[in-house]
């Protein structure tokens, strides 16, 4: 599993460099080899055990991206317990929530944040404990583990379970509250194995990292690829155009990737002056659709033929364009080794021929167990005969290359991040000048989608767009807070009462 091929690295290359940590807070990069990882990785397992963490309890990790949220997941995972990453953006409410549904034991967060987040730690009985860090420097986390020997982890075992829950990645839906998909050692190593094999990973490969590592995207397909690979990874604390293309040519990496709007601005950070990333073995694009002009930019730029890819939370990866044959402008490739894909009629079930678009539905040991303490909505992700319905409309070429062309369920990408329209007219509907709200996403050359709220106001209220947008953004996560908001006496509904999107898009997405 996973675990152990990492666990056999640092006892074999202990003297390569894992992580090399570069941030605007340190004068110079901080390194890890491998040797170290491990033994650090001990001492935390040790200090979460001290702690009373065991098997299946959930470790709440909201810290911004740092070494110690690293140490902190892998130990957690380690240990048998589950780690459950989130965005440090969430402010109180949706933290709440999270913690809650969880049923966190242990929080870790932002020593910046404490006050910010202390009222979404109140009332929530299986939390034992808050532990704040600064990371702009590791020290806080150095007194948490210095008391403790690697030996101390000793006799804990890591998980021989594969169907074991290690890591919880909440992911919202159309309807109701966001929920905790559940993936577990085996997924993690299914998926890592299937990734190996499709884009080749090598044990002197360089990885610059500059995703955040609370998503799928940045935490298992980058960083545990790496890990996975015995490879060493350059990890930016965050994403700066001028730094990454610095990083990419001087370095030199041999690994990158990224989400749209990542390498819309590289495209922009290069415009004066171009480079060629020709060097580089594998560059991916994610997280969503990657337009076409964006895909020839990029070539005309660097010189380098994105390799596009899809995958979900839920699944990790499942197609992808090949590293050897043609990356196809628009398609998002071919399944992955182990991943079974299916197009089918979403009315009737019923297999499609090539060329007709369907419901995407996939099948393979990369797919999740199910979602947190949710038996109905697990049991309706899936079909009879097992396969997860990806909520995404596809169609796959008679010479087997996946195209999405839309989604089934109302959901907006914007920069890479999901957002669920009825999570923000939720919030919406908490306001009280706001009678009703319809969420749409409008085309945008920059974050893919932006997110505008129509919004009928309550009567004789009076409110204005910058309230709505204050309102939402102290209640949301900044990415999902709308851009624009455009007040209607009415929104259009069909007979049953639905609002037709497709209508307001039409109206206010010129
Ligand atoms: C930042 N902002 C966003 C945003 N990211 N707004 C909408 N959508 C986003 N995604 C806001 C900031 O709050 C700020 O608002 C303003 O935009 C400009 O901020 P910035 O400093 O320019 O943004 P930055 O921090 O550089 O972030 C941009 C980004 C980031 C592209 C680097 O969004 C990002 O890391 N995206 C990657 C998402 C990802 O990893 N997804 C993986 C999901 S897993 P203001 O108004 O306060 O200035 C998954 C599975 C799979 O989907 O297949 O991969």
């Amino acid at each position: 599993m996973f675990l152990d091929t990492l666990q056999q690295f640092c006892l074999r290359q202990s003297n390569k460099i894992a992580i090399e940590f570069v941030d605007e807070h340190f004068a110079r990069a901080k390194r890890v080899r491998y040797g170290e990882l491990e033994q650090i990785v001990l001492r935390t397992m040790a200090m979460l055990r001290v702690r009373g963490v065991g098997p299946g309890d959930r470790v709440a990790i909201q810290l911004p991206k740092c070494l110690p949220f690293v140490y902190l997941h892998l130990a957690v995972m380690r240990l048998g317990a589950i780690s459950l990453p989130l965005n440090t953006g969430y402010p109180a409410r949706e933290l709440a929530y999270f913690l809650g549904d969880a049923g966190a034991r242990l929080y870790f967060g932002d020593a910046a944040a404490q006050d910010a987040v202390s009222p979404a730690l109140a009332g929530l009985p299986a939390l034992t404990e808050a532990i704040f860090l600064d990371c702009t420097s590791n020290a806080d986390f150095d007194k948490l583990v210095d008391p403790l020997l690697p030996e101390d982890a000793a006799g804990i075992r890591t998980p021989a379970d594969p169907d074991a829950t290690c890591l919880m990645i909440y992911t919202s839906g159309t309807t109701g509250q966001p929920k905790g998909a559940e993936l577990t050692h085996g997924n993690l190593t299914a998926n890592l194995a299937s990734l190996h094999e499709a884009w080749g990973w090598q044990n002197d490969d360089v990885l610059l990292h500059v995703l955040p590592i609370f998503h799928v995207h940045g935490l298992v397909v980058a960083l545990h690829g790496a890990l996975n690979a015995g490879a060493t990874t350059v990890m930016h604390r965050r994403f700066d155009p001028a730094q990454a293309l610095a990083t990419l040519v001087q370095r030199p990496c041999s690994v990158f990737m990224g989400v749209p709007t990542i390498h819309r601005r590289l495209v922009d950070a290069a415009a004066a002056n171009p480079v060629s990333l020709r060097h580089l073995r594998l560059i991916t694009s994610g997280s969503d659709r990657l337009p076409d002009d964006l895909f020839a930019a990029f070539e005309a730029t660097f010189g380098y033929r994105l390799l596009e890819r899809y995958g979900m939370s839920e699944t990790s990866m499942l197609i992808s364009n090949p590293l050897h044959g043609e990356r196809r402008v628009g398609a998002v490739g071919l399944p992955l080794p182990g991943v079974e894909v299916r197009i089918v009629d979403p009315e009737t079930g019923a297999l499609l021929p090539a060329d007709t678009v369907g419901e995407v539905q996939v099948r393979g040991a990369n797919v999740f167990k199910g979602y947190w303490r949710q038996p109905e909505k697990s049991a309706a992700a899936f079909t009879a005969d097992g396969w997860f319905r990806t909520g995404d409309l596809g169609m796959c070429a008679p010479d087997g290359y996946y195209t999405l062309k839309g989604r089934s369920k109302d959901l907006i990408i914007s920069g890479g991040f999901n957002v669920y329209p009825p999570e923000v007219e939720l919030v919406l509907a908490d306001h009280p000048a706001v009678a009703a709200s319809a969420v749409i996403g409008c085309p945008d050359a920059e974050w893919g989608e932006r997110i505008v709220a129509v919004v009928v106001a309550a009567p004789g209220m009076t409110v204005s767009e910058q309230e709505i947008i204050d309102y939402c953004r102290a209640h949301l996560v900044h990415y999902k807070a709308p851009r624009t908001v455009v007040f209607v006496a009415d929104l259009p509904r069909n007979a049953m009462g639905k609002v037709q999107k497709a209508e307001l898009r039409q109206q206010f997405c010129a």
